[in-house]
């Protein structure tokens, strides 16, 4: 009795949900996962939640989740409960590239496989995880520096609004869009700050930007997510410039509502960057149980999207 007492106590303090029966419909031993999501800071993680819980539901699997509201203390709390717990697998989508080593050693400890998903983590021990699965994101910026190039040409002044600091995605979307800029010297970054991933957030840099003294020089914005594009975009139309035109968006993620902004003429490429990781996730998770070898990197295909395709394409995406 004492031990689930602890138990609840450490799984609540950590936003763990408890779930799922203990036998899956085929009198087999159901499959328990703890999975430790960042949080719900844009559209594309909500879609990588859903895909994440869809897939697990699919699967019988009893999913314990929690959400740690982009704090890295939550997501280690949330990993010690799902040790606690005996799950059979731990995954997550680390917030910061470090800090992580302790709790991996915990559960290297407790005999119980890590999976990383979405982003990566910065460690010399290869043993503390299974796998990666997730996008390439130096990749990605260097698609969108490439768009920069084909659509505004040699010559231009770059706003760039970073991704959340430390975070593999905001370290690697800015090492593979200044690669490019390398090779382009008339491509200038004159503004770059973090809008940590949010509309919001997105939405009050630039509007300090188009405050600053070379405001009036910005003509092309390079947004590390969607939903920091957008709350740009808003801010540019209230300074009484036209987004898309005025000021070239380019962004990564490829939702639905960069897609609504791109048929709206306001947005003007989204790189794709996939957060339907749940099928890859439990494929994986088969694959440990079944103790069958996995590739230390399963990279996601993604591609990219301009303004003249967008409302075609709009019509089949899935987040
Ligand atoms: C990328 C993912 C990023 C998205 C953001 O794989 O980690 O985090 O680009 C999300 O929208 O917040």
């Amino acid at each position: 009795m004492k031990r689930v007492l602890i138990l609840a106590i450490v799984a609540a303090t950590a936003g763990v949900v408890f779930g799922g029966d203990s036998q899956d419909r085929t009198g087999g031993k159901q499959i328990r996962v703890g999975f430790a999501q960042i949080g719900a800071e844009s559209d594309w993680r909500k879609a990588n939640t859903e895909s994440i819980k869809a897939e697990a539901a699919a699967r019988k699997i009893d999913l314990k989740f929690s959400d740690a509201q982009q704090k890295q203390e939550n997501q280690i709390k949330a990993i010690r409960a799902f040790i606690a717990q005996g799950v059979d697998v731990i995954a997550f989508s680390p917030v910061v590239e470090t800090g992580w080593e302790p709790v991996l050693k915990e559960c290297k400890r407790a005999g119980i496989p890590v999976i990383l998903t979405d982003r990566a983590v910065d460690t010399q021990d290869p043993s503390l995880y299974l796998t990666f699965i997730g996008a390439d994101f130096v990749e990605e910026g260097r698609r969108a520096a490439n768009w920069v190039v084909k659509s505004v040409g040699d010559k231009a002044n770059i706003a760039e609004l970073q991704g959340t600091p430390g975070s593999a995605p905001a370290i690697d979307r800015k090492k593979g869009f200044e690669e490019v800029l390398k090779q382009h010297p008339g491509l200038k970054i004159i503004k770059s700050q973090s809008g940590e991933f949010t509309r919001a957030k997105g939405k009050e840099v630039m509007e300090s930007f188009l405050k600053s003294p070379e405001g009036k020089q910005i003509n092309v914005l390079f947004a590390h997510n969607d939903d920091m594009a957008l709350g740009a975009i808003q801010a540019i139309e209230e300074a009484g410039l036209k987004p898309g035109a005025d000021v070239k968006v380019v962004s990564i993620d490829g939702v639905r509502a960069a897609f609504e902004a791109m048929v709206a003429g306001k947005l003007n490429c989204t790189v794709e960057c996939n957060p339907l990781l749940g099928p890859q996730l439990f494929d994986a998770v088969d694959a440990i149980m079944a103790k069958k070898e996995l590739p230390r990197r399963i990279v996601t295909k993604e591609s990219v999207f301009e303004q003249s395709e967008a409302a075609t394409a709009i019509k089949d995406r899935k987040y």
